[in-house]
């Protein structure tokens, strides 16, 4: 198949192993990244290494990572970000070097994701993740000691604080500012060792506790492919992220943007959308949701898409426990539907 079809992988400590993952048919890539270092630091070669190897001798190829985190500072502008960038190129580099082809990062402020439950039960006793606007209002975490799943736990409620005020005095220009100087920097280095860049959708694409955020819409995404005009500048494109403010049109994103060869990197998963905007991640399956995942597989092979594609979250299914999101059944029943879905089409389409 033209695509690339890929899993994400934990490391060594994941009970998802990689045995698992080659067991899983038509799985080619693996998605990982150095766990042992803190964002801002050099990402060990004996590491990546290891990484390669162990991917190698299960008959899988470790080409894609996900992610090498963007430091605090270099979204801040602070002082010490050039100097952030420069170890940033340096881990491009080194990626580079065990065979790494594309790398996925974001620039949101301080959590990389959101949720008001990681667990909730389905009727048919699977659970999933879930955002639920009622749970989410009336907690302001500037003068609540709040701890929401998927939140860095290392920050203290002080160091929060201080991040969020920091954030809502930069403001969304500011953001694009520091967006633009990072890029600047990164993608040449990117795109001379043959990497391509993939930013990921904030999640969810609207603004949090006056957190700004940047990578929400279709007009954002074109401002940011703008920055350098580069297919080493490409997008992950997150259908669960995108997909859960109603005003994405997710399935002309992804036309427009595969249309052009921005996207390096496709996540896809399905969510239900609610009337009061919350959401429920869901199966992949079209019907379970709010997306529709066959049009969106339809328009990737009609453009000819030869990405990396990942099942991206799924449920807890089968009695199954380990890290909410990321067990094996649910993502392994995605990725065999994607591909029965790919296959199908790169038929009709060659
Ligand atoms: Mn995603």
């Amino acid at each position: 198949m033209k695509m690339k079809m890929s899993f994400r992988w934990y490391g060594e400590d994941d009970p998802v192993t990689l045995e698992y993952i080659s067991q899983i048919p038509g799985m080619r890539s693996i998605v990982s990244a150095v766990y042992d270092v803190k964002p801002g630091e050099v990402w060990s070669e004996g590491s990546l290494a290891k990484i390669k190897r162990n991917c190698e001798a299960h008959g899988l190829v470790f080409d894609v990572v996900e992610s090498i985190p963007v430091h605090e500072d270099i979204k801040l502008g602070r002082e010490n970000a050039d100097k952030l960038i420069d170890v940033y190129c340096e881990n491009i580099r080194r990626c580079a070097k065990y065979g790494v082809k594309c790398i996925t990062y974001n620039f949101m402020p301080v959590f990389d994701w959101t949720r008001t439950q990681l667990d909730k039960r389905a009727n048919d006793g699977s659970t999933s993740l879930v955002m639920y606007m009622d749970q989410l209002k009336g907690l302001d975490p500037l003068t609540d000691d709040i701890h929401l799943p998927g939140w860095d736990s290392s920050y203290t409620q002080l160091e929060v604080r201080g991040l969020i005020n920091a954030y809502s005095a930069l403001g969304e220009e500011g953001l694009w500012k520091n967006l633009e100087t990072f890029l600047k920097k990164v993608i040449p280095v990117a795109q001379q060792c043959g990497v391509k860049m993939a930013i990921h959708p904030d999640d969810p694409p609207y603004p949090i506790f006056n957190l700004p955020r940047i990578i929400t819409c279709e007009k954002n995404l074109d401002r940011m492919l703008s920055i350098v005009d580069s297919p080493a500048n490409s997008l992950c494109l997150c259908t669960g992220s995108l997909g859960c403010a109603k005003s994405n049109d997710v399935v002309s994103m992804v036309k427009k943007y595969s249309a052009v060869g921005r996207i390096a990197f496709m996540h896809i998963r399905n969510v239900k959308l609610m009337e009061d905007g919350s959401f429920e991640e869901r199966a992949h399956l079209s019907s379970c949701g709010s997306l529709d995942i066959g049009e969106i597989v339809r328009v990737l092979a009609k453009n000819g898409y030869d990405g990396y594609v990942r099942p991206d979250h799924g449920r807890m299914i089968w009695g199954e426990s380990g890290k909410p999101g990321y067990g094996l059944y649910d993502r392994a029943l995605g990725a065999t539907y994607l591909n029965g879905l790919f296959e199908a089409y790169e038929k009709i389409y060659g």
